[in-house]
């Protein structure tokens, strides 16, 4: 396609499928996430750029916004970097845990969006929000990472909204279960429990979610997606 986007949590999973589908597409990738020998692994298999950027720190973010402006800017970005983390009932839950998720999840959304709004401002874009179905319905244990992804569903709605009249659309893209790291992080390692979740059904791959991604972002000019859910077939719940 000639254009350039950004793509945060390119580590892993879902934005590492979505930074390698955009590459082959022709698009031009600036792949992110904290774990260097990660993206280092991923910019040999595919000549991607990448780069490290926490979406937690101010500082990161500032960076990578100075030399995304500096080469060239970007015509899409890609709000992946997120994740669930704890998983008990509100009785036992960890506040500290709450934080975090919200840091990486909403506000890391917020730090990188506001980073690059300026550059697709200035020639038009497009902004992803990688949200969940758990930002729909709440579930035992739930309340920490359905109340984030919420947030992060609204913070993309808002600004598509507020951007009402620019050249920008944005959209939000909501996976059911899909088979990566994710269940291993919100268990804290346990994989036992991790797998689990995806029991008595098939979850989706990451290469599910790309597909949806590619797909949003090829539409015509003026046609926004404004929301799509995509679950694994046979998955009841919202876990
Ligand atoms: O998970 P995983 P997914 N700064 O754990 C990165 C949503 N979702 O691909 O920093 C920058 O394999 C991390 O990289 P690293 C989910 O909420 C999933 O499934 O190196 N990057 C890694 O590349 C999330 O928003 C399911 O550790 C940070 C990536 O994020 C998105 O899909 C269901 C970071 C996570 O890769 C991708 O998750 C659903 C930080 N501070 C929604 N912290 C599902 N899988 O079932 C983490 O409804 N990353």
């Amino acid at each position: 396609s000639g254009r350039r986007v950004l793509v945060t949590g390119a580590s892993a999973g879902i934005g590492a499928a979505t930074a390698r589908r955009l590459a082959a597409e022709g698009w031009s990738v600036v792949a992110v996430a904290r774990r260097e020998e990660r993206l280092a692994a991923l910019a040999a298999a595919t000549g991607i750029e990448v780069r490290v950027c926490d979406v937690t720190s101010a500082a990161d973010v500032a960076e990578l916004a100075a030399h995304l402006a500096a080469t060239g800017g970007v015509d899409a970005v890609v709000n992946n970097a997120g994740g669930a983390l704890g998983l008990e009932p509100i009785a036992e839950t960890d506040v500290e845990l709450w934080r975090r998720m919200y840091d990486v999840n909403v506000l890391g959304t917020l730090r990188i969006t506001q980073a690059v709004l300026p550059m697709l401002r200035e020639r038009g874009g497009d902004v992803v929000v990688i949200t969940s179905t758990a930002a729909l319905a709440p579930y035992p244990g739930g309340a920490g990472y359905t109340g984030v992804k919420h947030a992060q569903r609204m913070l993309a709605e808002t600004l598509r909204w507020e951007l009402v009249g620019e050249p920008i659309r944005v959209i939000d893209i909501a996976p059911g279960a899909v088979e990566t790291e994710f269940a291993t992080v919100r268990f804290a390692g346990d994989v036992e429990r991790a797998a689990q979740v995806y029991a008595g059904y098939t979850p989706l791959t990451a290469d599910d979610i790309a597909d949806t991604i590619s797909w949003s972002l090829s539409r015509p000019p003026h046609v926004n997606i404004d929301r799509i859910v995509v679950r694994p077939r046979a998955q009841a719940n919202n876990t």
